[in-house]
């Protein structure tokens, strides 16, 4: 036996040859298959999905077994949840379906329709990629040789891992890196978050890779992150996005772009979507689609603005109600006396420069005219939908791109009424599954999500002022125990990845890089140990509608439609081994297995809503139920649009901040690199191109 280095563990070369040549034959298969057991039915199945029939040619009349339903979910982030009927034979899955539209009205209306990534999840489970075994590092970090070792060897393995990191370095030298490949309830994230909590803490991250600057930014404008549900838009005559793109992004029947045309067929909305690109979504919503230079829709809305202030189309005293800084009104105190808003625009304020059309033009690349002529269509709509994606903010300065489009809603008086929106974009309410319980982290120290590069590198530069740390006002110590589980950030989603990888490659930097996946993918390569777990379809779990389910949110309950593949295990059960070595075993699992945690979880939910069945059946029914929410629940800021003071926001002053007090004090505070500020109002910040 020739063992191949890397993922294939100990399958000699024979067999990776039909694996990855996908030239199996039923007779082969049937014959190998007591000796190898389930390792067979990837190699059966590698065939199947998209020459079925040339395996129905081989099997003799009247020998088929029958084909069974089990019920599963895309676990994918992509902000959907759609439900899966998984169509399994032998103890394989031969086809993926969508789940029947229910009788009932709420579900009829409401098919969780499953995209072309969720419905080919099949290729997932039986990729050649997959890992089969626990394996160790045999070669230089980052040159994929790997060796199999049991599944004892690697829970003991991390269990002394974190003794010695502890030890050595203490808890904040241990990290639970940003990841976002499967969401499930009882096992991954919550699973390893549990046992990191148990065993003493770890390096904490905030915001996310998706949303980063729209979490930093949101605050100082609005308080908290809502906005108005796509279902609004059923009462709006004008839509304005900008890099708002739910056709290629939302893509699930269930959620979001279903929702929008729904509610476009309703209303018949204009729509115009600001952009760099021709989306999916101009062409699916008839869109005017104005084509904009990346980074610089801050420069549109201010050009916006200046057209709305020169032609008398602002409510002023509606604005100084319900905003901080909009003219000098308004200004707190400190301020300085010409730093408001409408300063900023109109050349009066500190730079002087006056933000016409003309000049929002230059820098936009949209025509002045038609920069003058959007400002008058949204001050003349009866109802505008004003929302942005999370593309535009994924940018150097996304913070001012993400509050210069918050503040058009709030200057045209779009916000809080039937039809219009707050410039966000909504997130779903979630039904209310429980997660498995986390427990509390004693490590205080936080970074952003997306700088766990420099928390290895160089920890002290890591500080409040300078990079964002939050919890303490500075890191004592580098990361040296990586924890990286269904993520590929650790390389392949990151940025910058020359510099990433050779930071990751250096074992005197982060001593030791565990990685959790499904596949051989770049981030796996640079584990010193590498471990599989299920996928989603081998798994089972109660699940939650994911955030962009809108207003329609439900919950689903996963089966193992097959049995869990070579040695792939639940990391719920790999904790819990690990624990075990540290004789935390019964605190970490409370007597539970996954599955009961599942029930228990369950329970939990039919305490409050009686009218749910036993969990007997509902663990058998997929999708056990769902829910629409209320009009008034749609509208983001209705409240406050009705009574400021009675419901005001989560902002200081409980209004909407464009001038933000916060952010002025900050800029203060913090040290900044030559050139750079942390403007007041939502200025333009021009990147240029090097
Ligand atoms: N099919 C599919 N769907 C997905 C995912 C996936 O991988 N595939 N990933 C999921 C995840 S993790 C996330 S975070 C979301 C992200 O989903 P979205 O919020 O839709 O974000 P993006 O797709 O990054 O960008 C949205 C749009 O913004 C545009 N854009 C980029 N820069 C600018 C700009 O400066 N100004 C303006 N006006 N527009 C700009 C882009 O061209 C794009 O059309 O998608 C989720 N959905
Ligand atoms: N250049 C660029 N980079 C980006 C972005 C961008 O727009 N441009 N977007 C960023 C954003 S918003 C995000 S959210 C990230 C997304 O990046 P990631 O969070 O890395 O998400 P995915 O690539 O979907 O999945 C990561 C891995 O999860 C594995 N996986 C799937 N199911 C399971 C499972 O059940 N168990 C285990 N253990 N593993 C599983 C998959 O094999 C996959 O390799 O990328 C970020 N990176
Ligand atoms: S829309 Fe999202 S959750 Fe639904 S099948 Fe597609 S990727 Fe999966
Ligand atoms: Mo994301």
């Amino acid at each position: 036996m020739v063992t191949k280095r890397c993922n294939e563990g100990t399958y000699n070369e024979k067999r990776l040859e039909e694996i990855l040549n996908l030239k199996i034959s039923r007779r082969d298969t049937v014959t190998t298959a007591a000796k190898i057991g389930s390792a067979v039915a990837l190699s059966n199945a590698i065939t199947l999905p998209f020459s079925s029939t040339a395996l129905a040619a081989d099997v003799p009349a009247g020998k088929e077994s029958a084909e069974t339903v089990r019920h599963s979910a895309c676990l994918v982030n992509c902000g959907s949840r759609c439900a899966l009927k998984v169509i399994v034979k032998d103890d394989r899955i031969v086809r993926i379906e969508p789940e029947d539209a229910k009788d009932d009205a709420v579900f009829g209306e409401h098919q969780i329709r499953p995209c072309l990534r969720g419905r080919s999840s099949r290729w997932r489970v039986y990729s050649p990629d997959r890992i089969k075994h626990p394996m160790k590092r045999v070669g230089k970090r980052g040159e994929g040789k790997f060796k199999r070792i049991t599944w004892d060897e690697a829970t003991a393995f991390i269990a002394a891992e974190l003794k010695r990191v502890t030890e050595k370095y203490g808890r904040e030298a241990i990290y639970y890196n940003y990841q976002s490949g499967a969401y499930y309830h009882t096992q991954g994230t919550p699973a390893w978050k549990r046992l990191l909590n148990l065993t003493g803490g770890y390096l904490n991250y905030h915001n996310t890779y998706s949303t980063a600057q729209i979490a930093s930014a949101t605050p100082y404008t609005h308080g908290k992150y809502v906005g108005s549900h796509f279902s609004q838009i059923a009462h709006s005559d004008l839509v304005v996005f900008f890099g708002m793109n739910l056709s290629e992004t939302r893509m699930s029947g269930g959620g979001q772009v279903e929702e929008l045309r729904r509610a476009l067929d309703a209303s018949k909305a204009r729509v115009i979507i600001i952009d760099p690109r021709y989306t999916d979504s101009v062409i699916a919503e008839h869109a005017e689609w104005l084509p904009i230079r990346p980074t610089t829709d801050a420069a549109l809305v201010a050009g916006l603005a200046h057209t709305l202030i020169s032609e008398n189309l602002i409510d002023e005293a509606l604005v100084n109600q319900y905003c901080v800084g909009y003219d000098r009104s308004t200004l707190p105190e400190n301020a300085a006396p010409n730093a408001s808003y409408k300063d900023y625009v109109m050349g009066t304020g500190e730079d002087g420069i006056e933000k016409t059309a003309q000049w929002a033009a230059q820098i936009t690349g949209i025509p002045a005219t038609r920069i003058q002529q959007l400002a008058r269509e949204i001050a003349a709509a009866r109802a505008c939908y004003i929302g942005q994606g999370w593309g535009p903010q994924r940018h150097a300065n996304g913070e001012q791109t993400v509050r210069a489009i918050q503040t058009l809603p709030a200057l045209t008086g779009h916000f809080g009424l039937p039809g219009t929106n707050n410039g966000n974009w909504p997130y779903g309410t979630p039904y209310g599954v429980p997660l498995l319980p986390t427990g509390t982290n004693p490590v205080k120290a936080s970074i952003p999500c997306y700088l766990w590069t420099d928390a290895i590198q160089s920890p002290e530069k890591m500080t409040a002022t300078t990079m964002g740390v939050k919890g303490v006002d500075k890191l004592n110590v580098g990361i040296k125990l990586f924890f990286n589980q269904a993520g590929n950030a650790l390389l392949n989603q990151h940025g910058d990845i020359n510099r990433t990888r050779k930071i990751i490659a250096d074992e005197s930097l982060c001593e030791t890089i565990i990685v959790i996946e499904n596949h051989m993918t770049p981030s796996a390569k640079y584990a010193d140990l590498l471990l599989p777990e299920t996928s989603y379809l081998e798994a089972e779990d109660l699940v939650d509608s994911s955030y962009a389910a809108g207003s329609h949110n439900y919950m689903i309950a996963l089966q193992k439609t097959i049995t869990p593949m070579w040695e792939v295990r639940s990391t719920y059960d790999i904790c819990a081994d690990i624990a075990g070595h540290l004789g935390l075993r019964e605190q970490y699992t409370e007597g539970r297995t996954q599955a009961q945690w599942a029930e228990y979880h369950y329970q939990q939910i039919r305490e409050k809503r009686p009218y749910l069945p036993e969990w007997s059946v509902a663990k058998e029914k997929g999708v056990i139920d769902q829910q629409i929410a209320t009009e008034r629940q749609s509208i983001a800021f209705i409240d406050f649009r009705e009574d400021a003071t009675a419901h005001p926001l989560d902002t200081p002053s409980g209004k909407i901040e464009i001038y933000s007090q916060a952010l002025a004090d900050l800029a203060q505070k913090w040290t900044l690199p030559e050139g750079d500020r942390i403007p007041a109002v939502p200025e333009v910040c021009v990147v240029k191109e090097s």
